[in-house]
């Protein structure tokens, strides 16, 4: 999986705010069909057992395709699951506590909104982390924006940790976010409430190479 985690650009959310339970696997199919290779299942206040069964079909839809499946906060149903990956935020505890649970065979993602962050998180063995929200962003109302003047310098202090930033990213913005020294991006509301998720997808991939 880190082999493929590698080769990303452009990371997926399926983020419940966005997809209506119905809509999970058709935009996880979608984003797959665009040439997402990362997928993330975004369950905020969603009820343990629907997260659980909206994971299975995520998961057993990308296994088909080697995409990687990556369950957003739930370390003990990320390893429940057999998801490829876990994302954590700042508040998800340590990562050496995460990785126990998951086991060693399974990314583990941090969430970080500042430079000291993302090399805290280096430095505690992340696989890869998201960088932002770089604008503000109704998908995390209320949220400081970071802005972009940092990405480069964390960027190569991170090496070659994969760094997907994050935040209000969409078609207008991403010139800006490529110029500052992003490599990756993840992109959520833009691109979940595009008619055409599969094809506006592809066309954000054709930029991040
Ligand atoms: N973490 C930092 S910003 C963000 C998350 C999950 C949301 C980004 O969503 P959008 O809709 O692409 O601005």
């Amino acid at each position: 999986m880190k082999s493929i985690l590698a080769t990303c650009r452009l990371y997926g959310i399926v983020d419940m705010g966005y997809v209506s339970v119905s809509q999970v696997p058709v935009v996880t199919q979608a984003l797959i069909d665009g040439g997402v290779r990362i997928i993330q299942l975004r369950a905020k206040g969603v009820e343990l057992p629907l997260v659980k069964e909206l994971g299975r079909q995520m998961q057993s839809i990308c296994r088909a395709r080697q995409v990687i499946f990556v369950l957003n906060d739930y370390p003990e149903l990320a390893a429940e699951l057999g998801a490829d990956a876990v994302h954590v935020g700042q508040d998800g505890g340590s990562l050496a506590e995460v990785r126990r649970i998951v086991g060693e065979g399974v990314l583990v993602g941090r969430s970080t909104h500042s430079p000291e962050q993302a090399l805290a998180a280096k430095a505690e063995g992340a696989d890869y982390i998201g960088f932002g929200p770089l604008f503000p962003t109704g998908t995390k109302p209320g949220r400081p924006s970071i802005g972009l003047q940092d990405i480069a310098a964390v960027q190569s202090a991170v090496g070659d940790m994969p760094m997907f930033c994050i935040g209000g990213i969409n078609g207008t913005t991403l010139p800006q976010v490529l110029a500052a020294g992003a490599k990756r991006v993840v992109i959520v509301s833009w691109l979940l409430q595009q008619p055409d998720v599969a094809a506006t997808a592809a066309g954000i991939i054709s930029q991040l190479h």
